[in-house]
Formats: C-alpha cells, structure tokens, sequence
C-alpha cells in the first residue's frame, strides 16, 4: 500500500462497484448496514476493518465464532485476557462477524438470498473501509457429498445451478439477470496444497459443486415432504452429476458466493466438508453428531493453515 492510501482513485483499494454507494462515501455520508446491525461511514467505524485480507463465511454463528479463534490461534494474536472474541455485528443483527487480526469471519445462514444479503453489507463495509481491493473471500462450509464420503473435504472448482449452468440468476427491474459464477482456480488449487501437506494431510477433493435452493427435492432427496420422482430418476441424476458435470457436492450458497465476489472483481473460494455421501442416504446418520465437530473444523484448519502461511509469507 502506498502513502496514498484512502485517497479516490487509488487503485490499491477495494470499491463495490455502484456508483451510488461510492458517492456515498466520498461524500462521507453515513449507511445502515441492517443486517449487520452497524451504522458506517468512512470514519473511524470503518477504518476499523482496512486491515482486512481475508473474509471467511460459514452458515452458523458458532462455527464462524470457533474459526475466529482458530485464526488467533494460529496467527498467535493475543486478545487482552476476559475479552475473548466479541460479536462486532449491532443488536438486532441476523448474522455474526468476528475479527481475527486481518481475518474476518462472518455467518451467512442457509442458502443463496441468506448469503446474498450478508455479502453486499460486508462489501460495502470493506468500501468504506477503504479496504485492499486483494482481500480473499473464502466459504467454508458443509456438504452433501457425490460419491464421497462423510468426513471429506471438497474444494469447489466449478459451481453449478440445478441446471449445470454456472450462472447465478437474479430478477431485477423484471429482467432475467445472469451473472457467471467463477472461483479463483489459484486459490483452489493453493488451498489443495495446504490441506495435503504433512502436518495437515486431511481428505480432500477437487470437484464441482452443485448449489441447490433447497435441500430437499432440488437436491434430489426422496425424504422431504413431497417427492414426485422415482429412486431410479434420483440416481440417474446422481450418475449424470458425477459421471458428467464432475459434480462431487451440493451445498446451497456457492453460486451466489461466487457471483457476487467475481462481480466485485475478488478472488473467492468454496471449501465444505461432507457430512452425509448422497450415493449412500438422504438422511445425515444421528451417529454423525459424533464426528460433527471433527469434521466441521476441517475445512476451518485447511483455510487457516492458508492464511497463517500467506501473512508469513508477506
Ligand atoms: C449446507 O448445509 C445447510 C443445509 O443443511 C446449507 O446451508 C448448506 O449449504
């Protein structure tokens, strides 16, 4: 970063491409960021995050609290005794975010609108911070596995919608709005190395994903509440998912995750750990409760081996 840091026009920072929201700031104006329960401008508040390198998402609030500490961890911050970790998101907040040096971790809930919502607060925070536009969005998260097994992680080459597109479609002003949805193939491939390395060596696949909008019949599940196709018409989807798209998981926020970060013109990647392989059940087996934590944390210790590295490294 340069001396000019924060000035208009430095290419170095991040800026959402809206013309409205940049306005905005150079005006210093004030945003209600609801969902994340924060009031910003490009003052104090959200100088608070220029620091920020990496942005972390997960669906729950514990698990993105447990990465946070991870994070402190690994990257040996130490935190003034009896404060621990601290919710920075406001009171009526629908997500969690924590801040873990230069490590942001943020909970997006279940599914694409969930996620949608939470990323376009969390990128104009990052705007108003005026933080590095090299900031790496990384989901981790969990999974059904293709034909991979439970305990597994897979990391996202390509992401698909229920109709092997990888596209992520929107409706905005009556149109039909489709955005390519892209992972950064570096960034995948640099987290494949960290997860194999000796030390780590966890269970880990490249594969594509395909993302559902729900997680019953879109995700070929007999066990919802209605179904109106045959087992064999499931398995031929499976077959044609693996067989040929590649397909090794469905998770349910990638493709929005994917969108909205290459929009923004940032480097994102998808790491999700499976819980249940959809070859064999539908259903998540209650003995899995047992390997839950093990499981979720990997892909956790995966993205922070990657980061305590890079920062080493910088
Ligand atoms: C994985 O797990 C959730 C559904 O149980 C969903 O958020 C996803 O992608």
């Amino acid at each position: 970063r340069t001396s000019d840091v924060g000035q208009i026009g430095d290419p170095s920072i991040f800026r959402v491409p809206n013309r409205y929201v940049q306005k905005a700031r150079d005006n210093g104006e004030t945003d209600h960021l609801y969902h994340l329960g924060l009031v910003v401008t490009a003052d104090k508040t959200a100088e608070a995050f220029q620091d920020i390198k990496y942005v972390c998402v997960g669906g729950t609030p514990s698990r993105m609290r447990g990465f946070a500490v991870l994070c402190l961890e690994a990257l040996q911050i130490k935190v003034p005794t009896g404060l621990g970790v601290t919710d920075l998101c406001g009171g009526h907040a629908r997500y969690v975010m924590y801040k873990a040096g230069p490590v942001l971790t943020v909970s997006h809930g279940m599914g694409n609108p969930s996620l949608s919502i939470m990323l376009h607060e969390v990128l104009k925070l990052l705007h108003y911070a005026q933080a590095s536009k090299d900031v790496k969005f990384i989901r981790i998260g969990t999974c059904g596995g293709v034909g991979v097994p439970g305990g597994t992680t897979v990391i996202s080459d390509r992401v698909y919608n229920g109709i092997y597109e990888s596209f992520y479609d929107q409706y905005i002003l009556g149109k039909l709005v489709r955005r390519p949805a892209s992972l950064d193939r570096k960034l995948c491939r640099d987290l494949m190395f960290h997860a194999t390395k000796p030390g780590i060596s966890l269970p880990v696949v490249v594969g594509n994903t395909m993302c559902a909008d729900d997680f019953y019949e879109e995700q070929a599940r007999i066990d919802g509440a209605f179904c109106e196709f045959s087992n064999q018409d499931r398995r031929d989807f499976m077959e044609k998912c693996y067989l040929d798209y590649g397909i090794r998981n469905f998770e349910m926020e990638s493709l929005a995750f994917a969108a909205m970060t290459h929009h923004a013109k940032l480097r994102a990647a998808v790491v999700c750990v499976v819980i249940v392989n959809r070859l064999e059940s539908d259903q998540i087996a209650v003995e899995v409760e047992q390997h839950l934590e093990d499981w979720t944390c990997r892909p956790q210790r995966i993205v922070a081996e990657l980061i305590k590295h890079e920062l080493m490294d910088s």
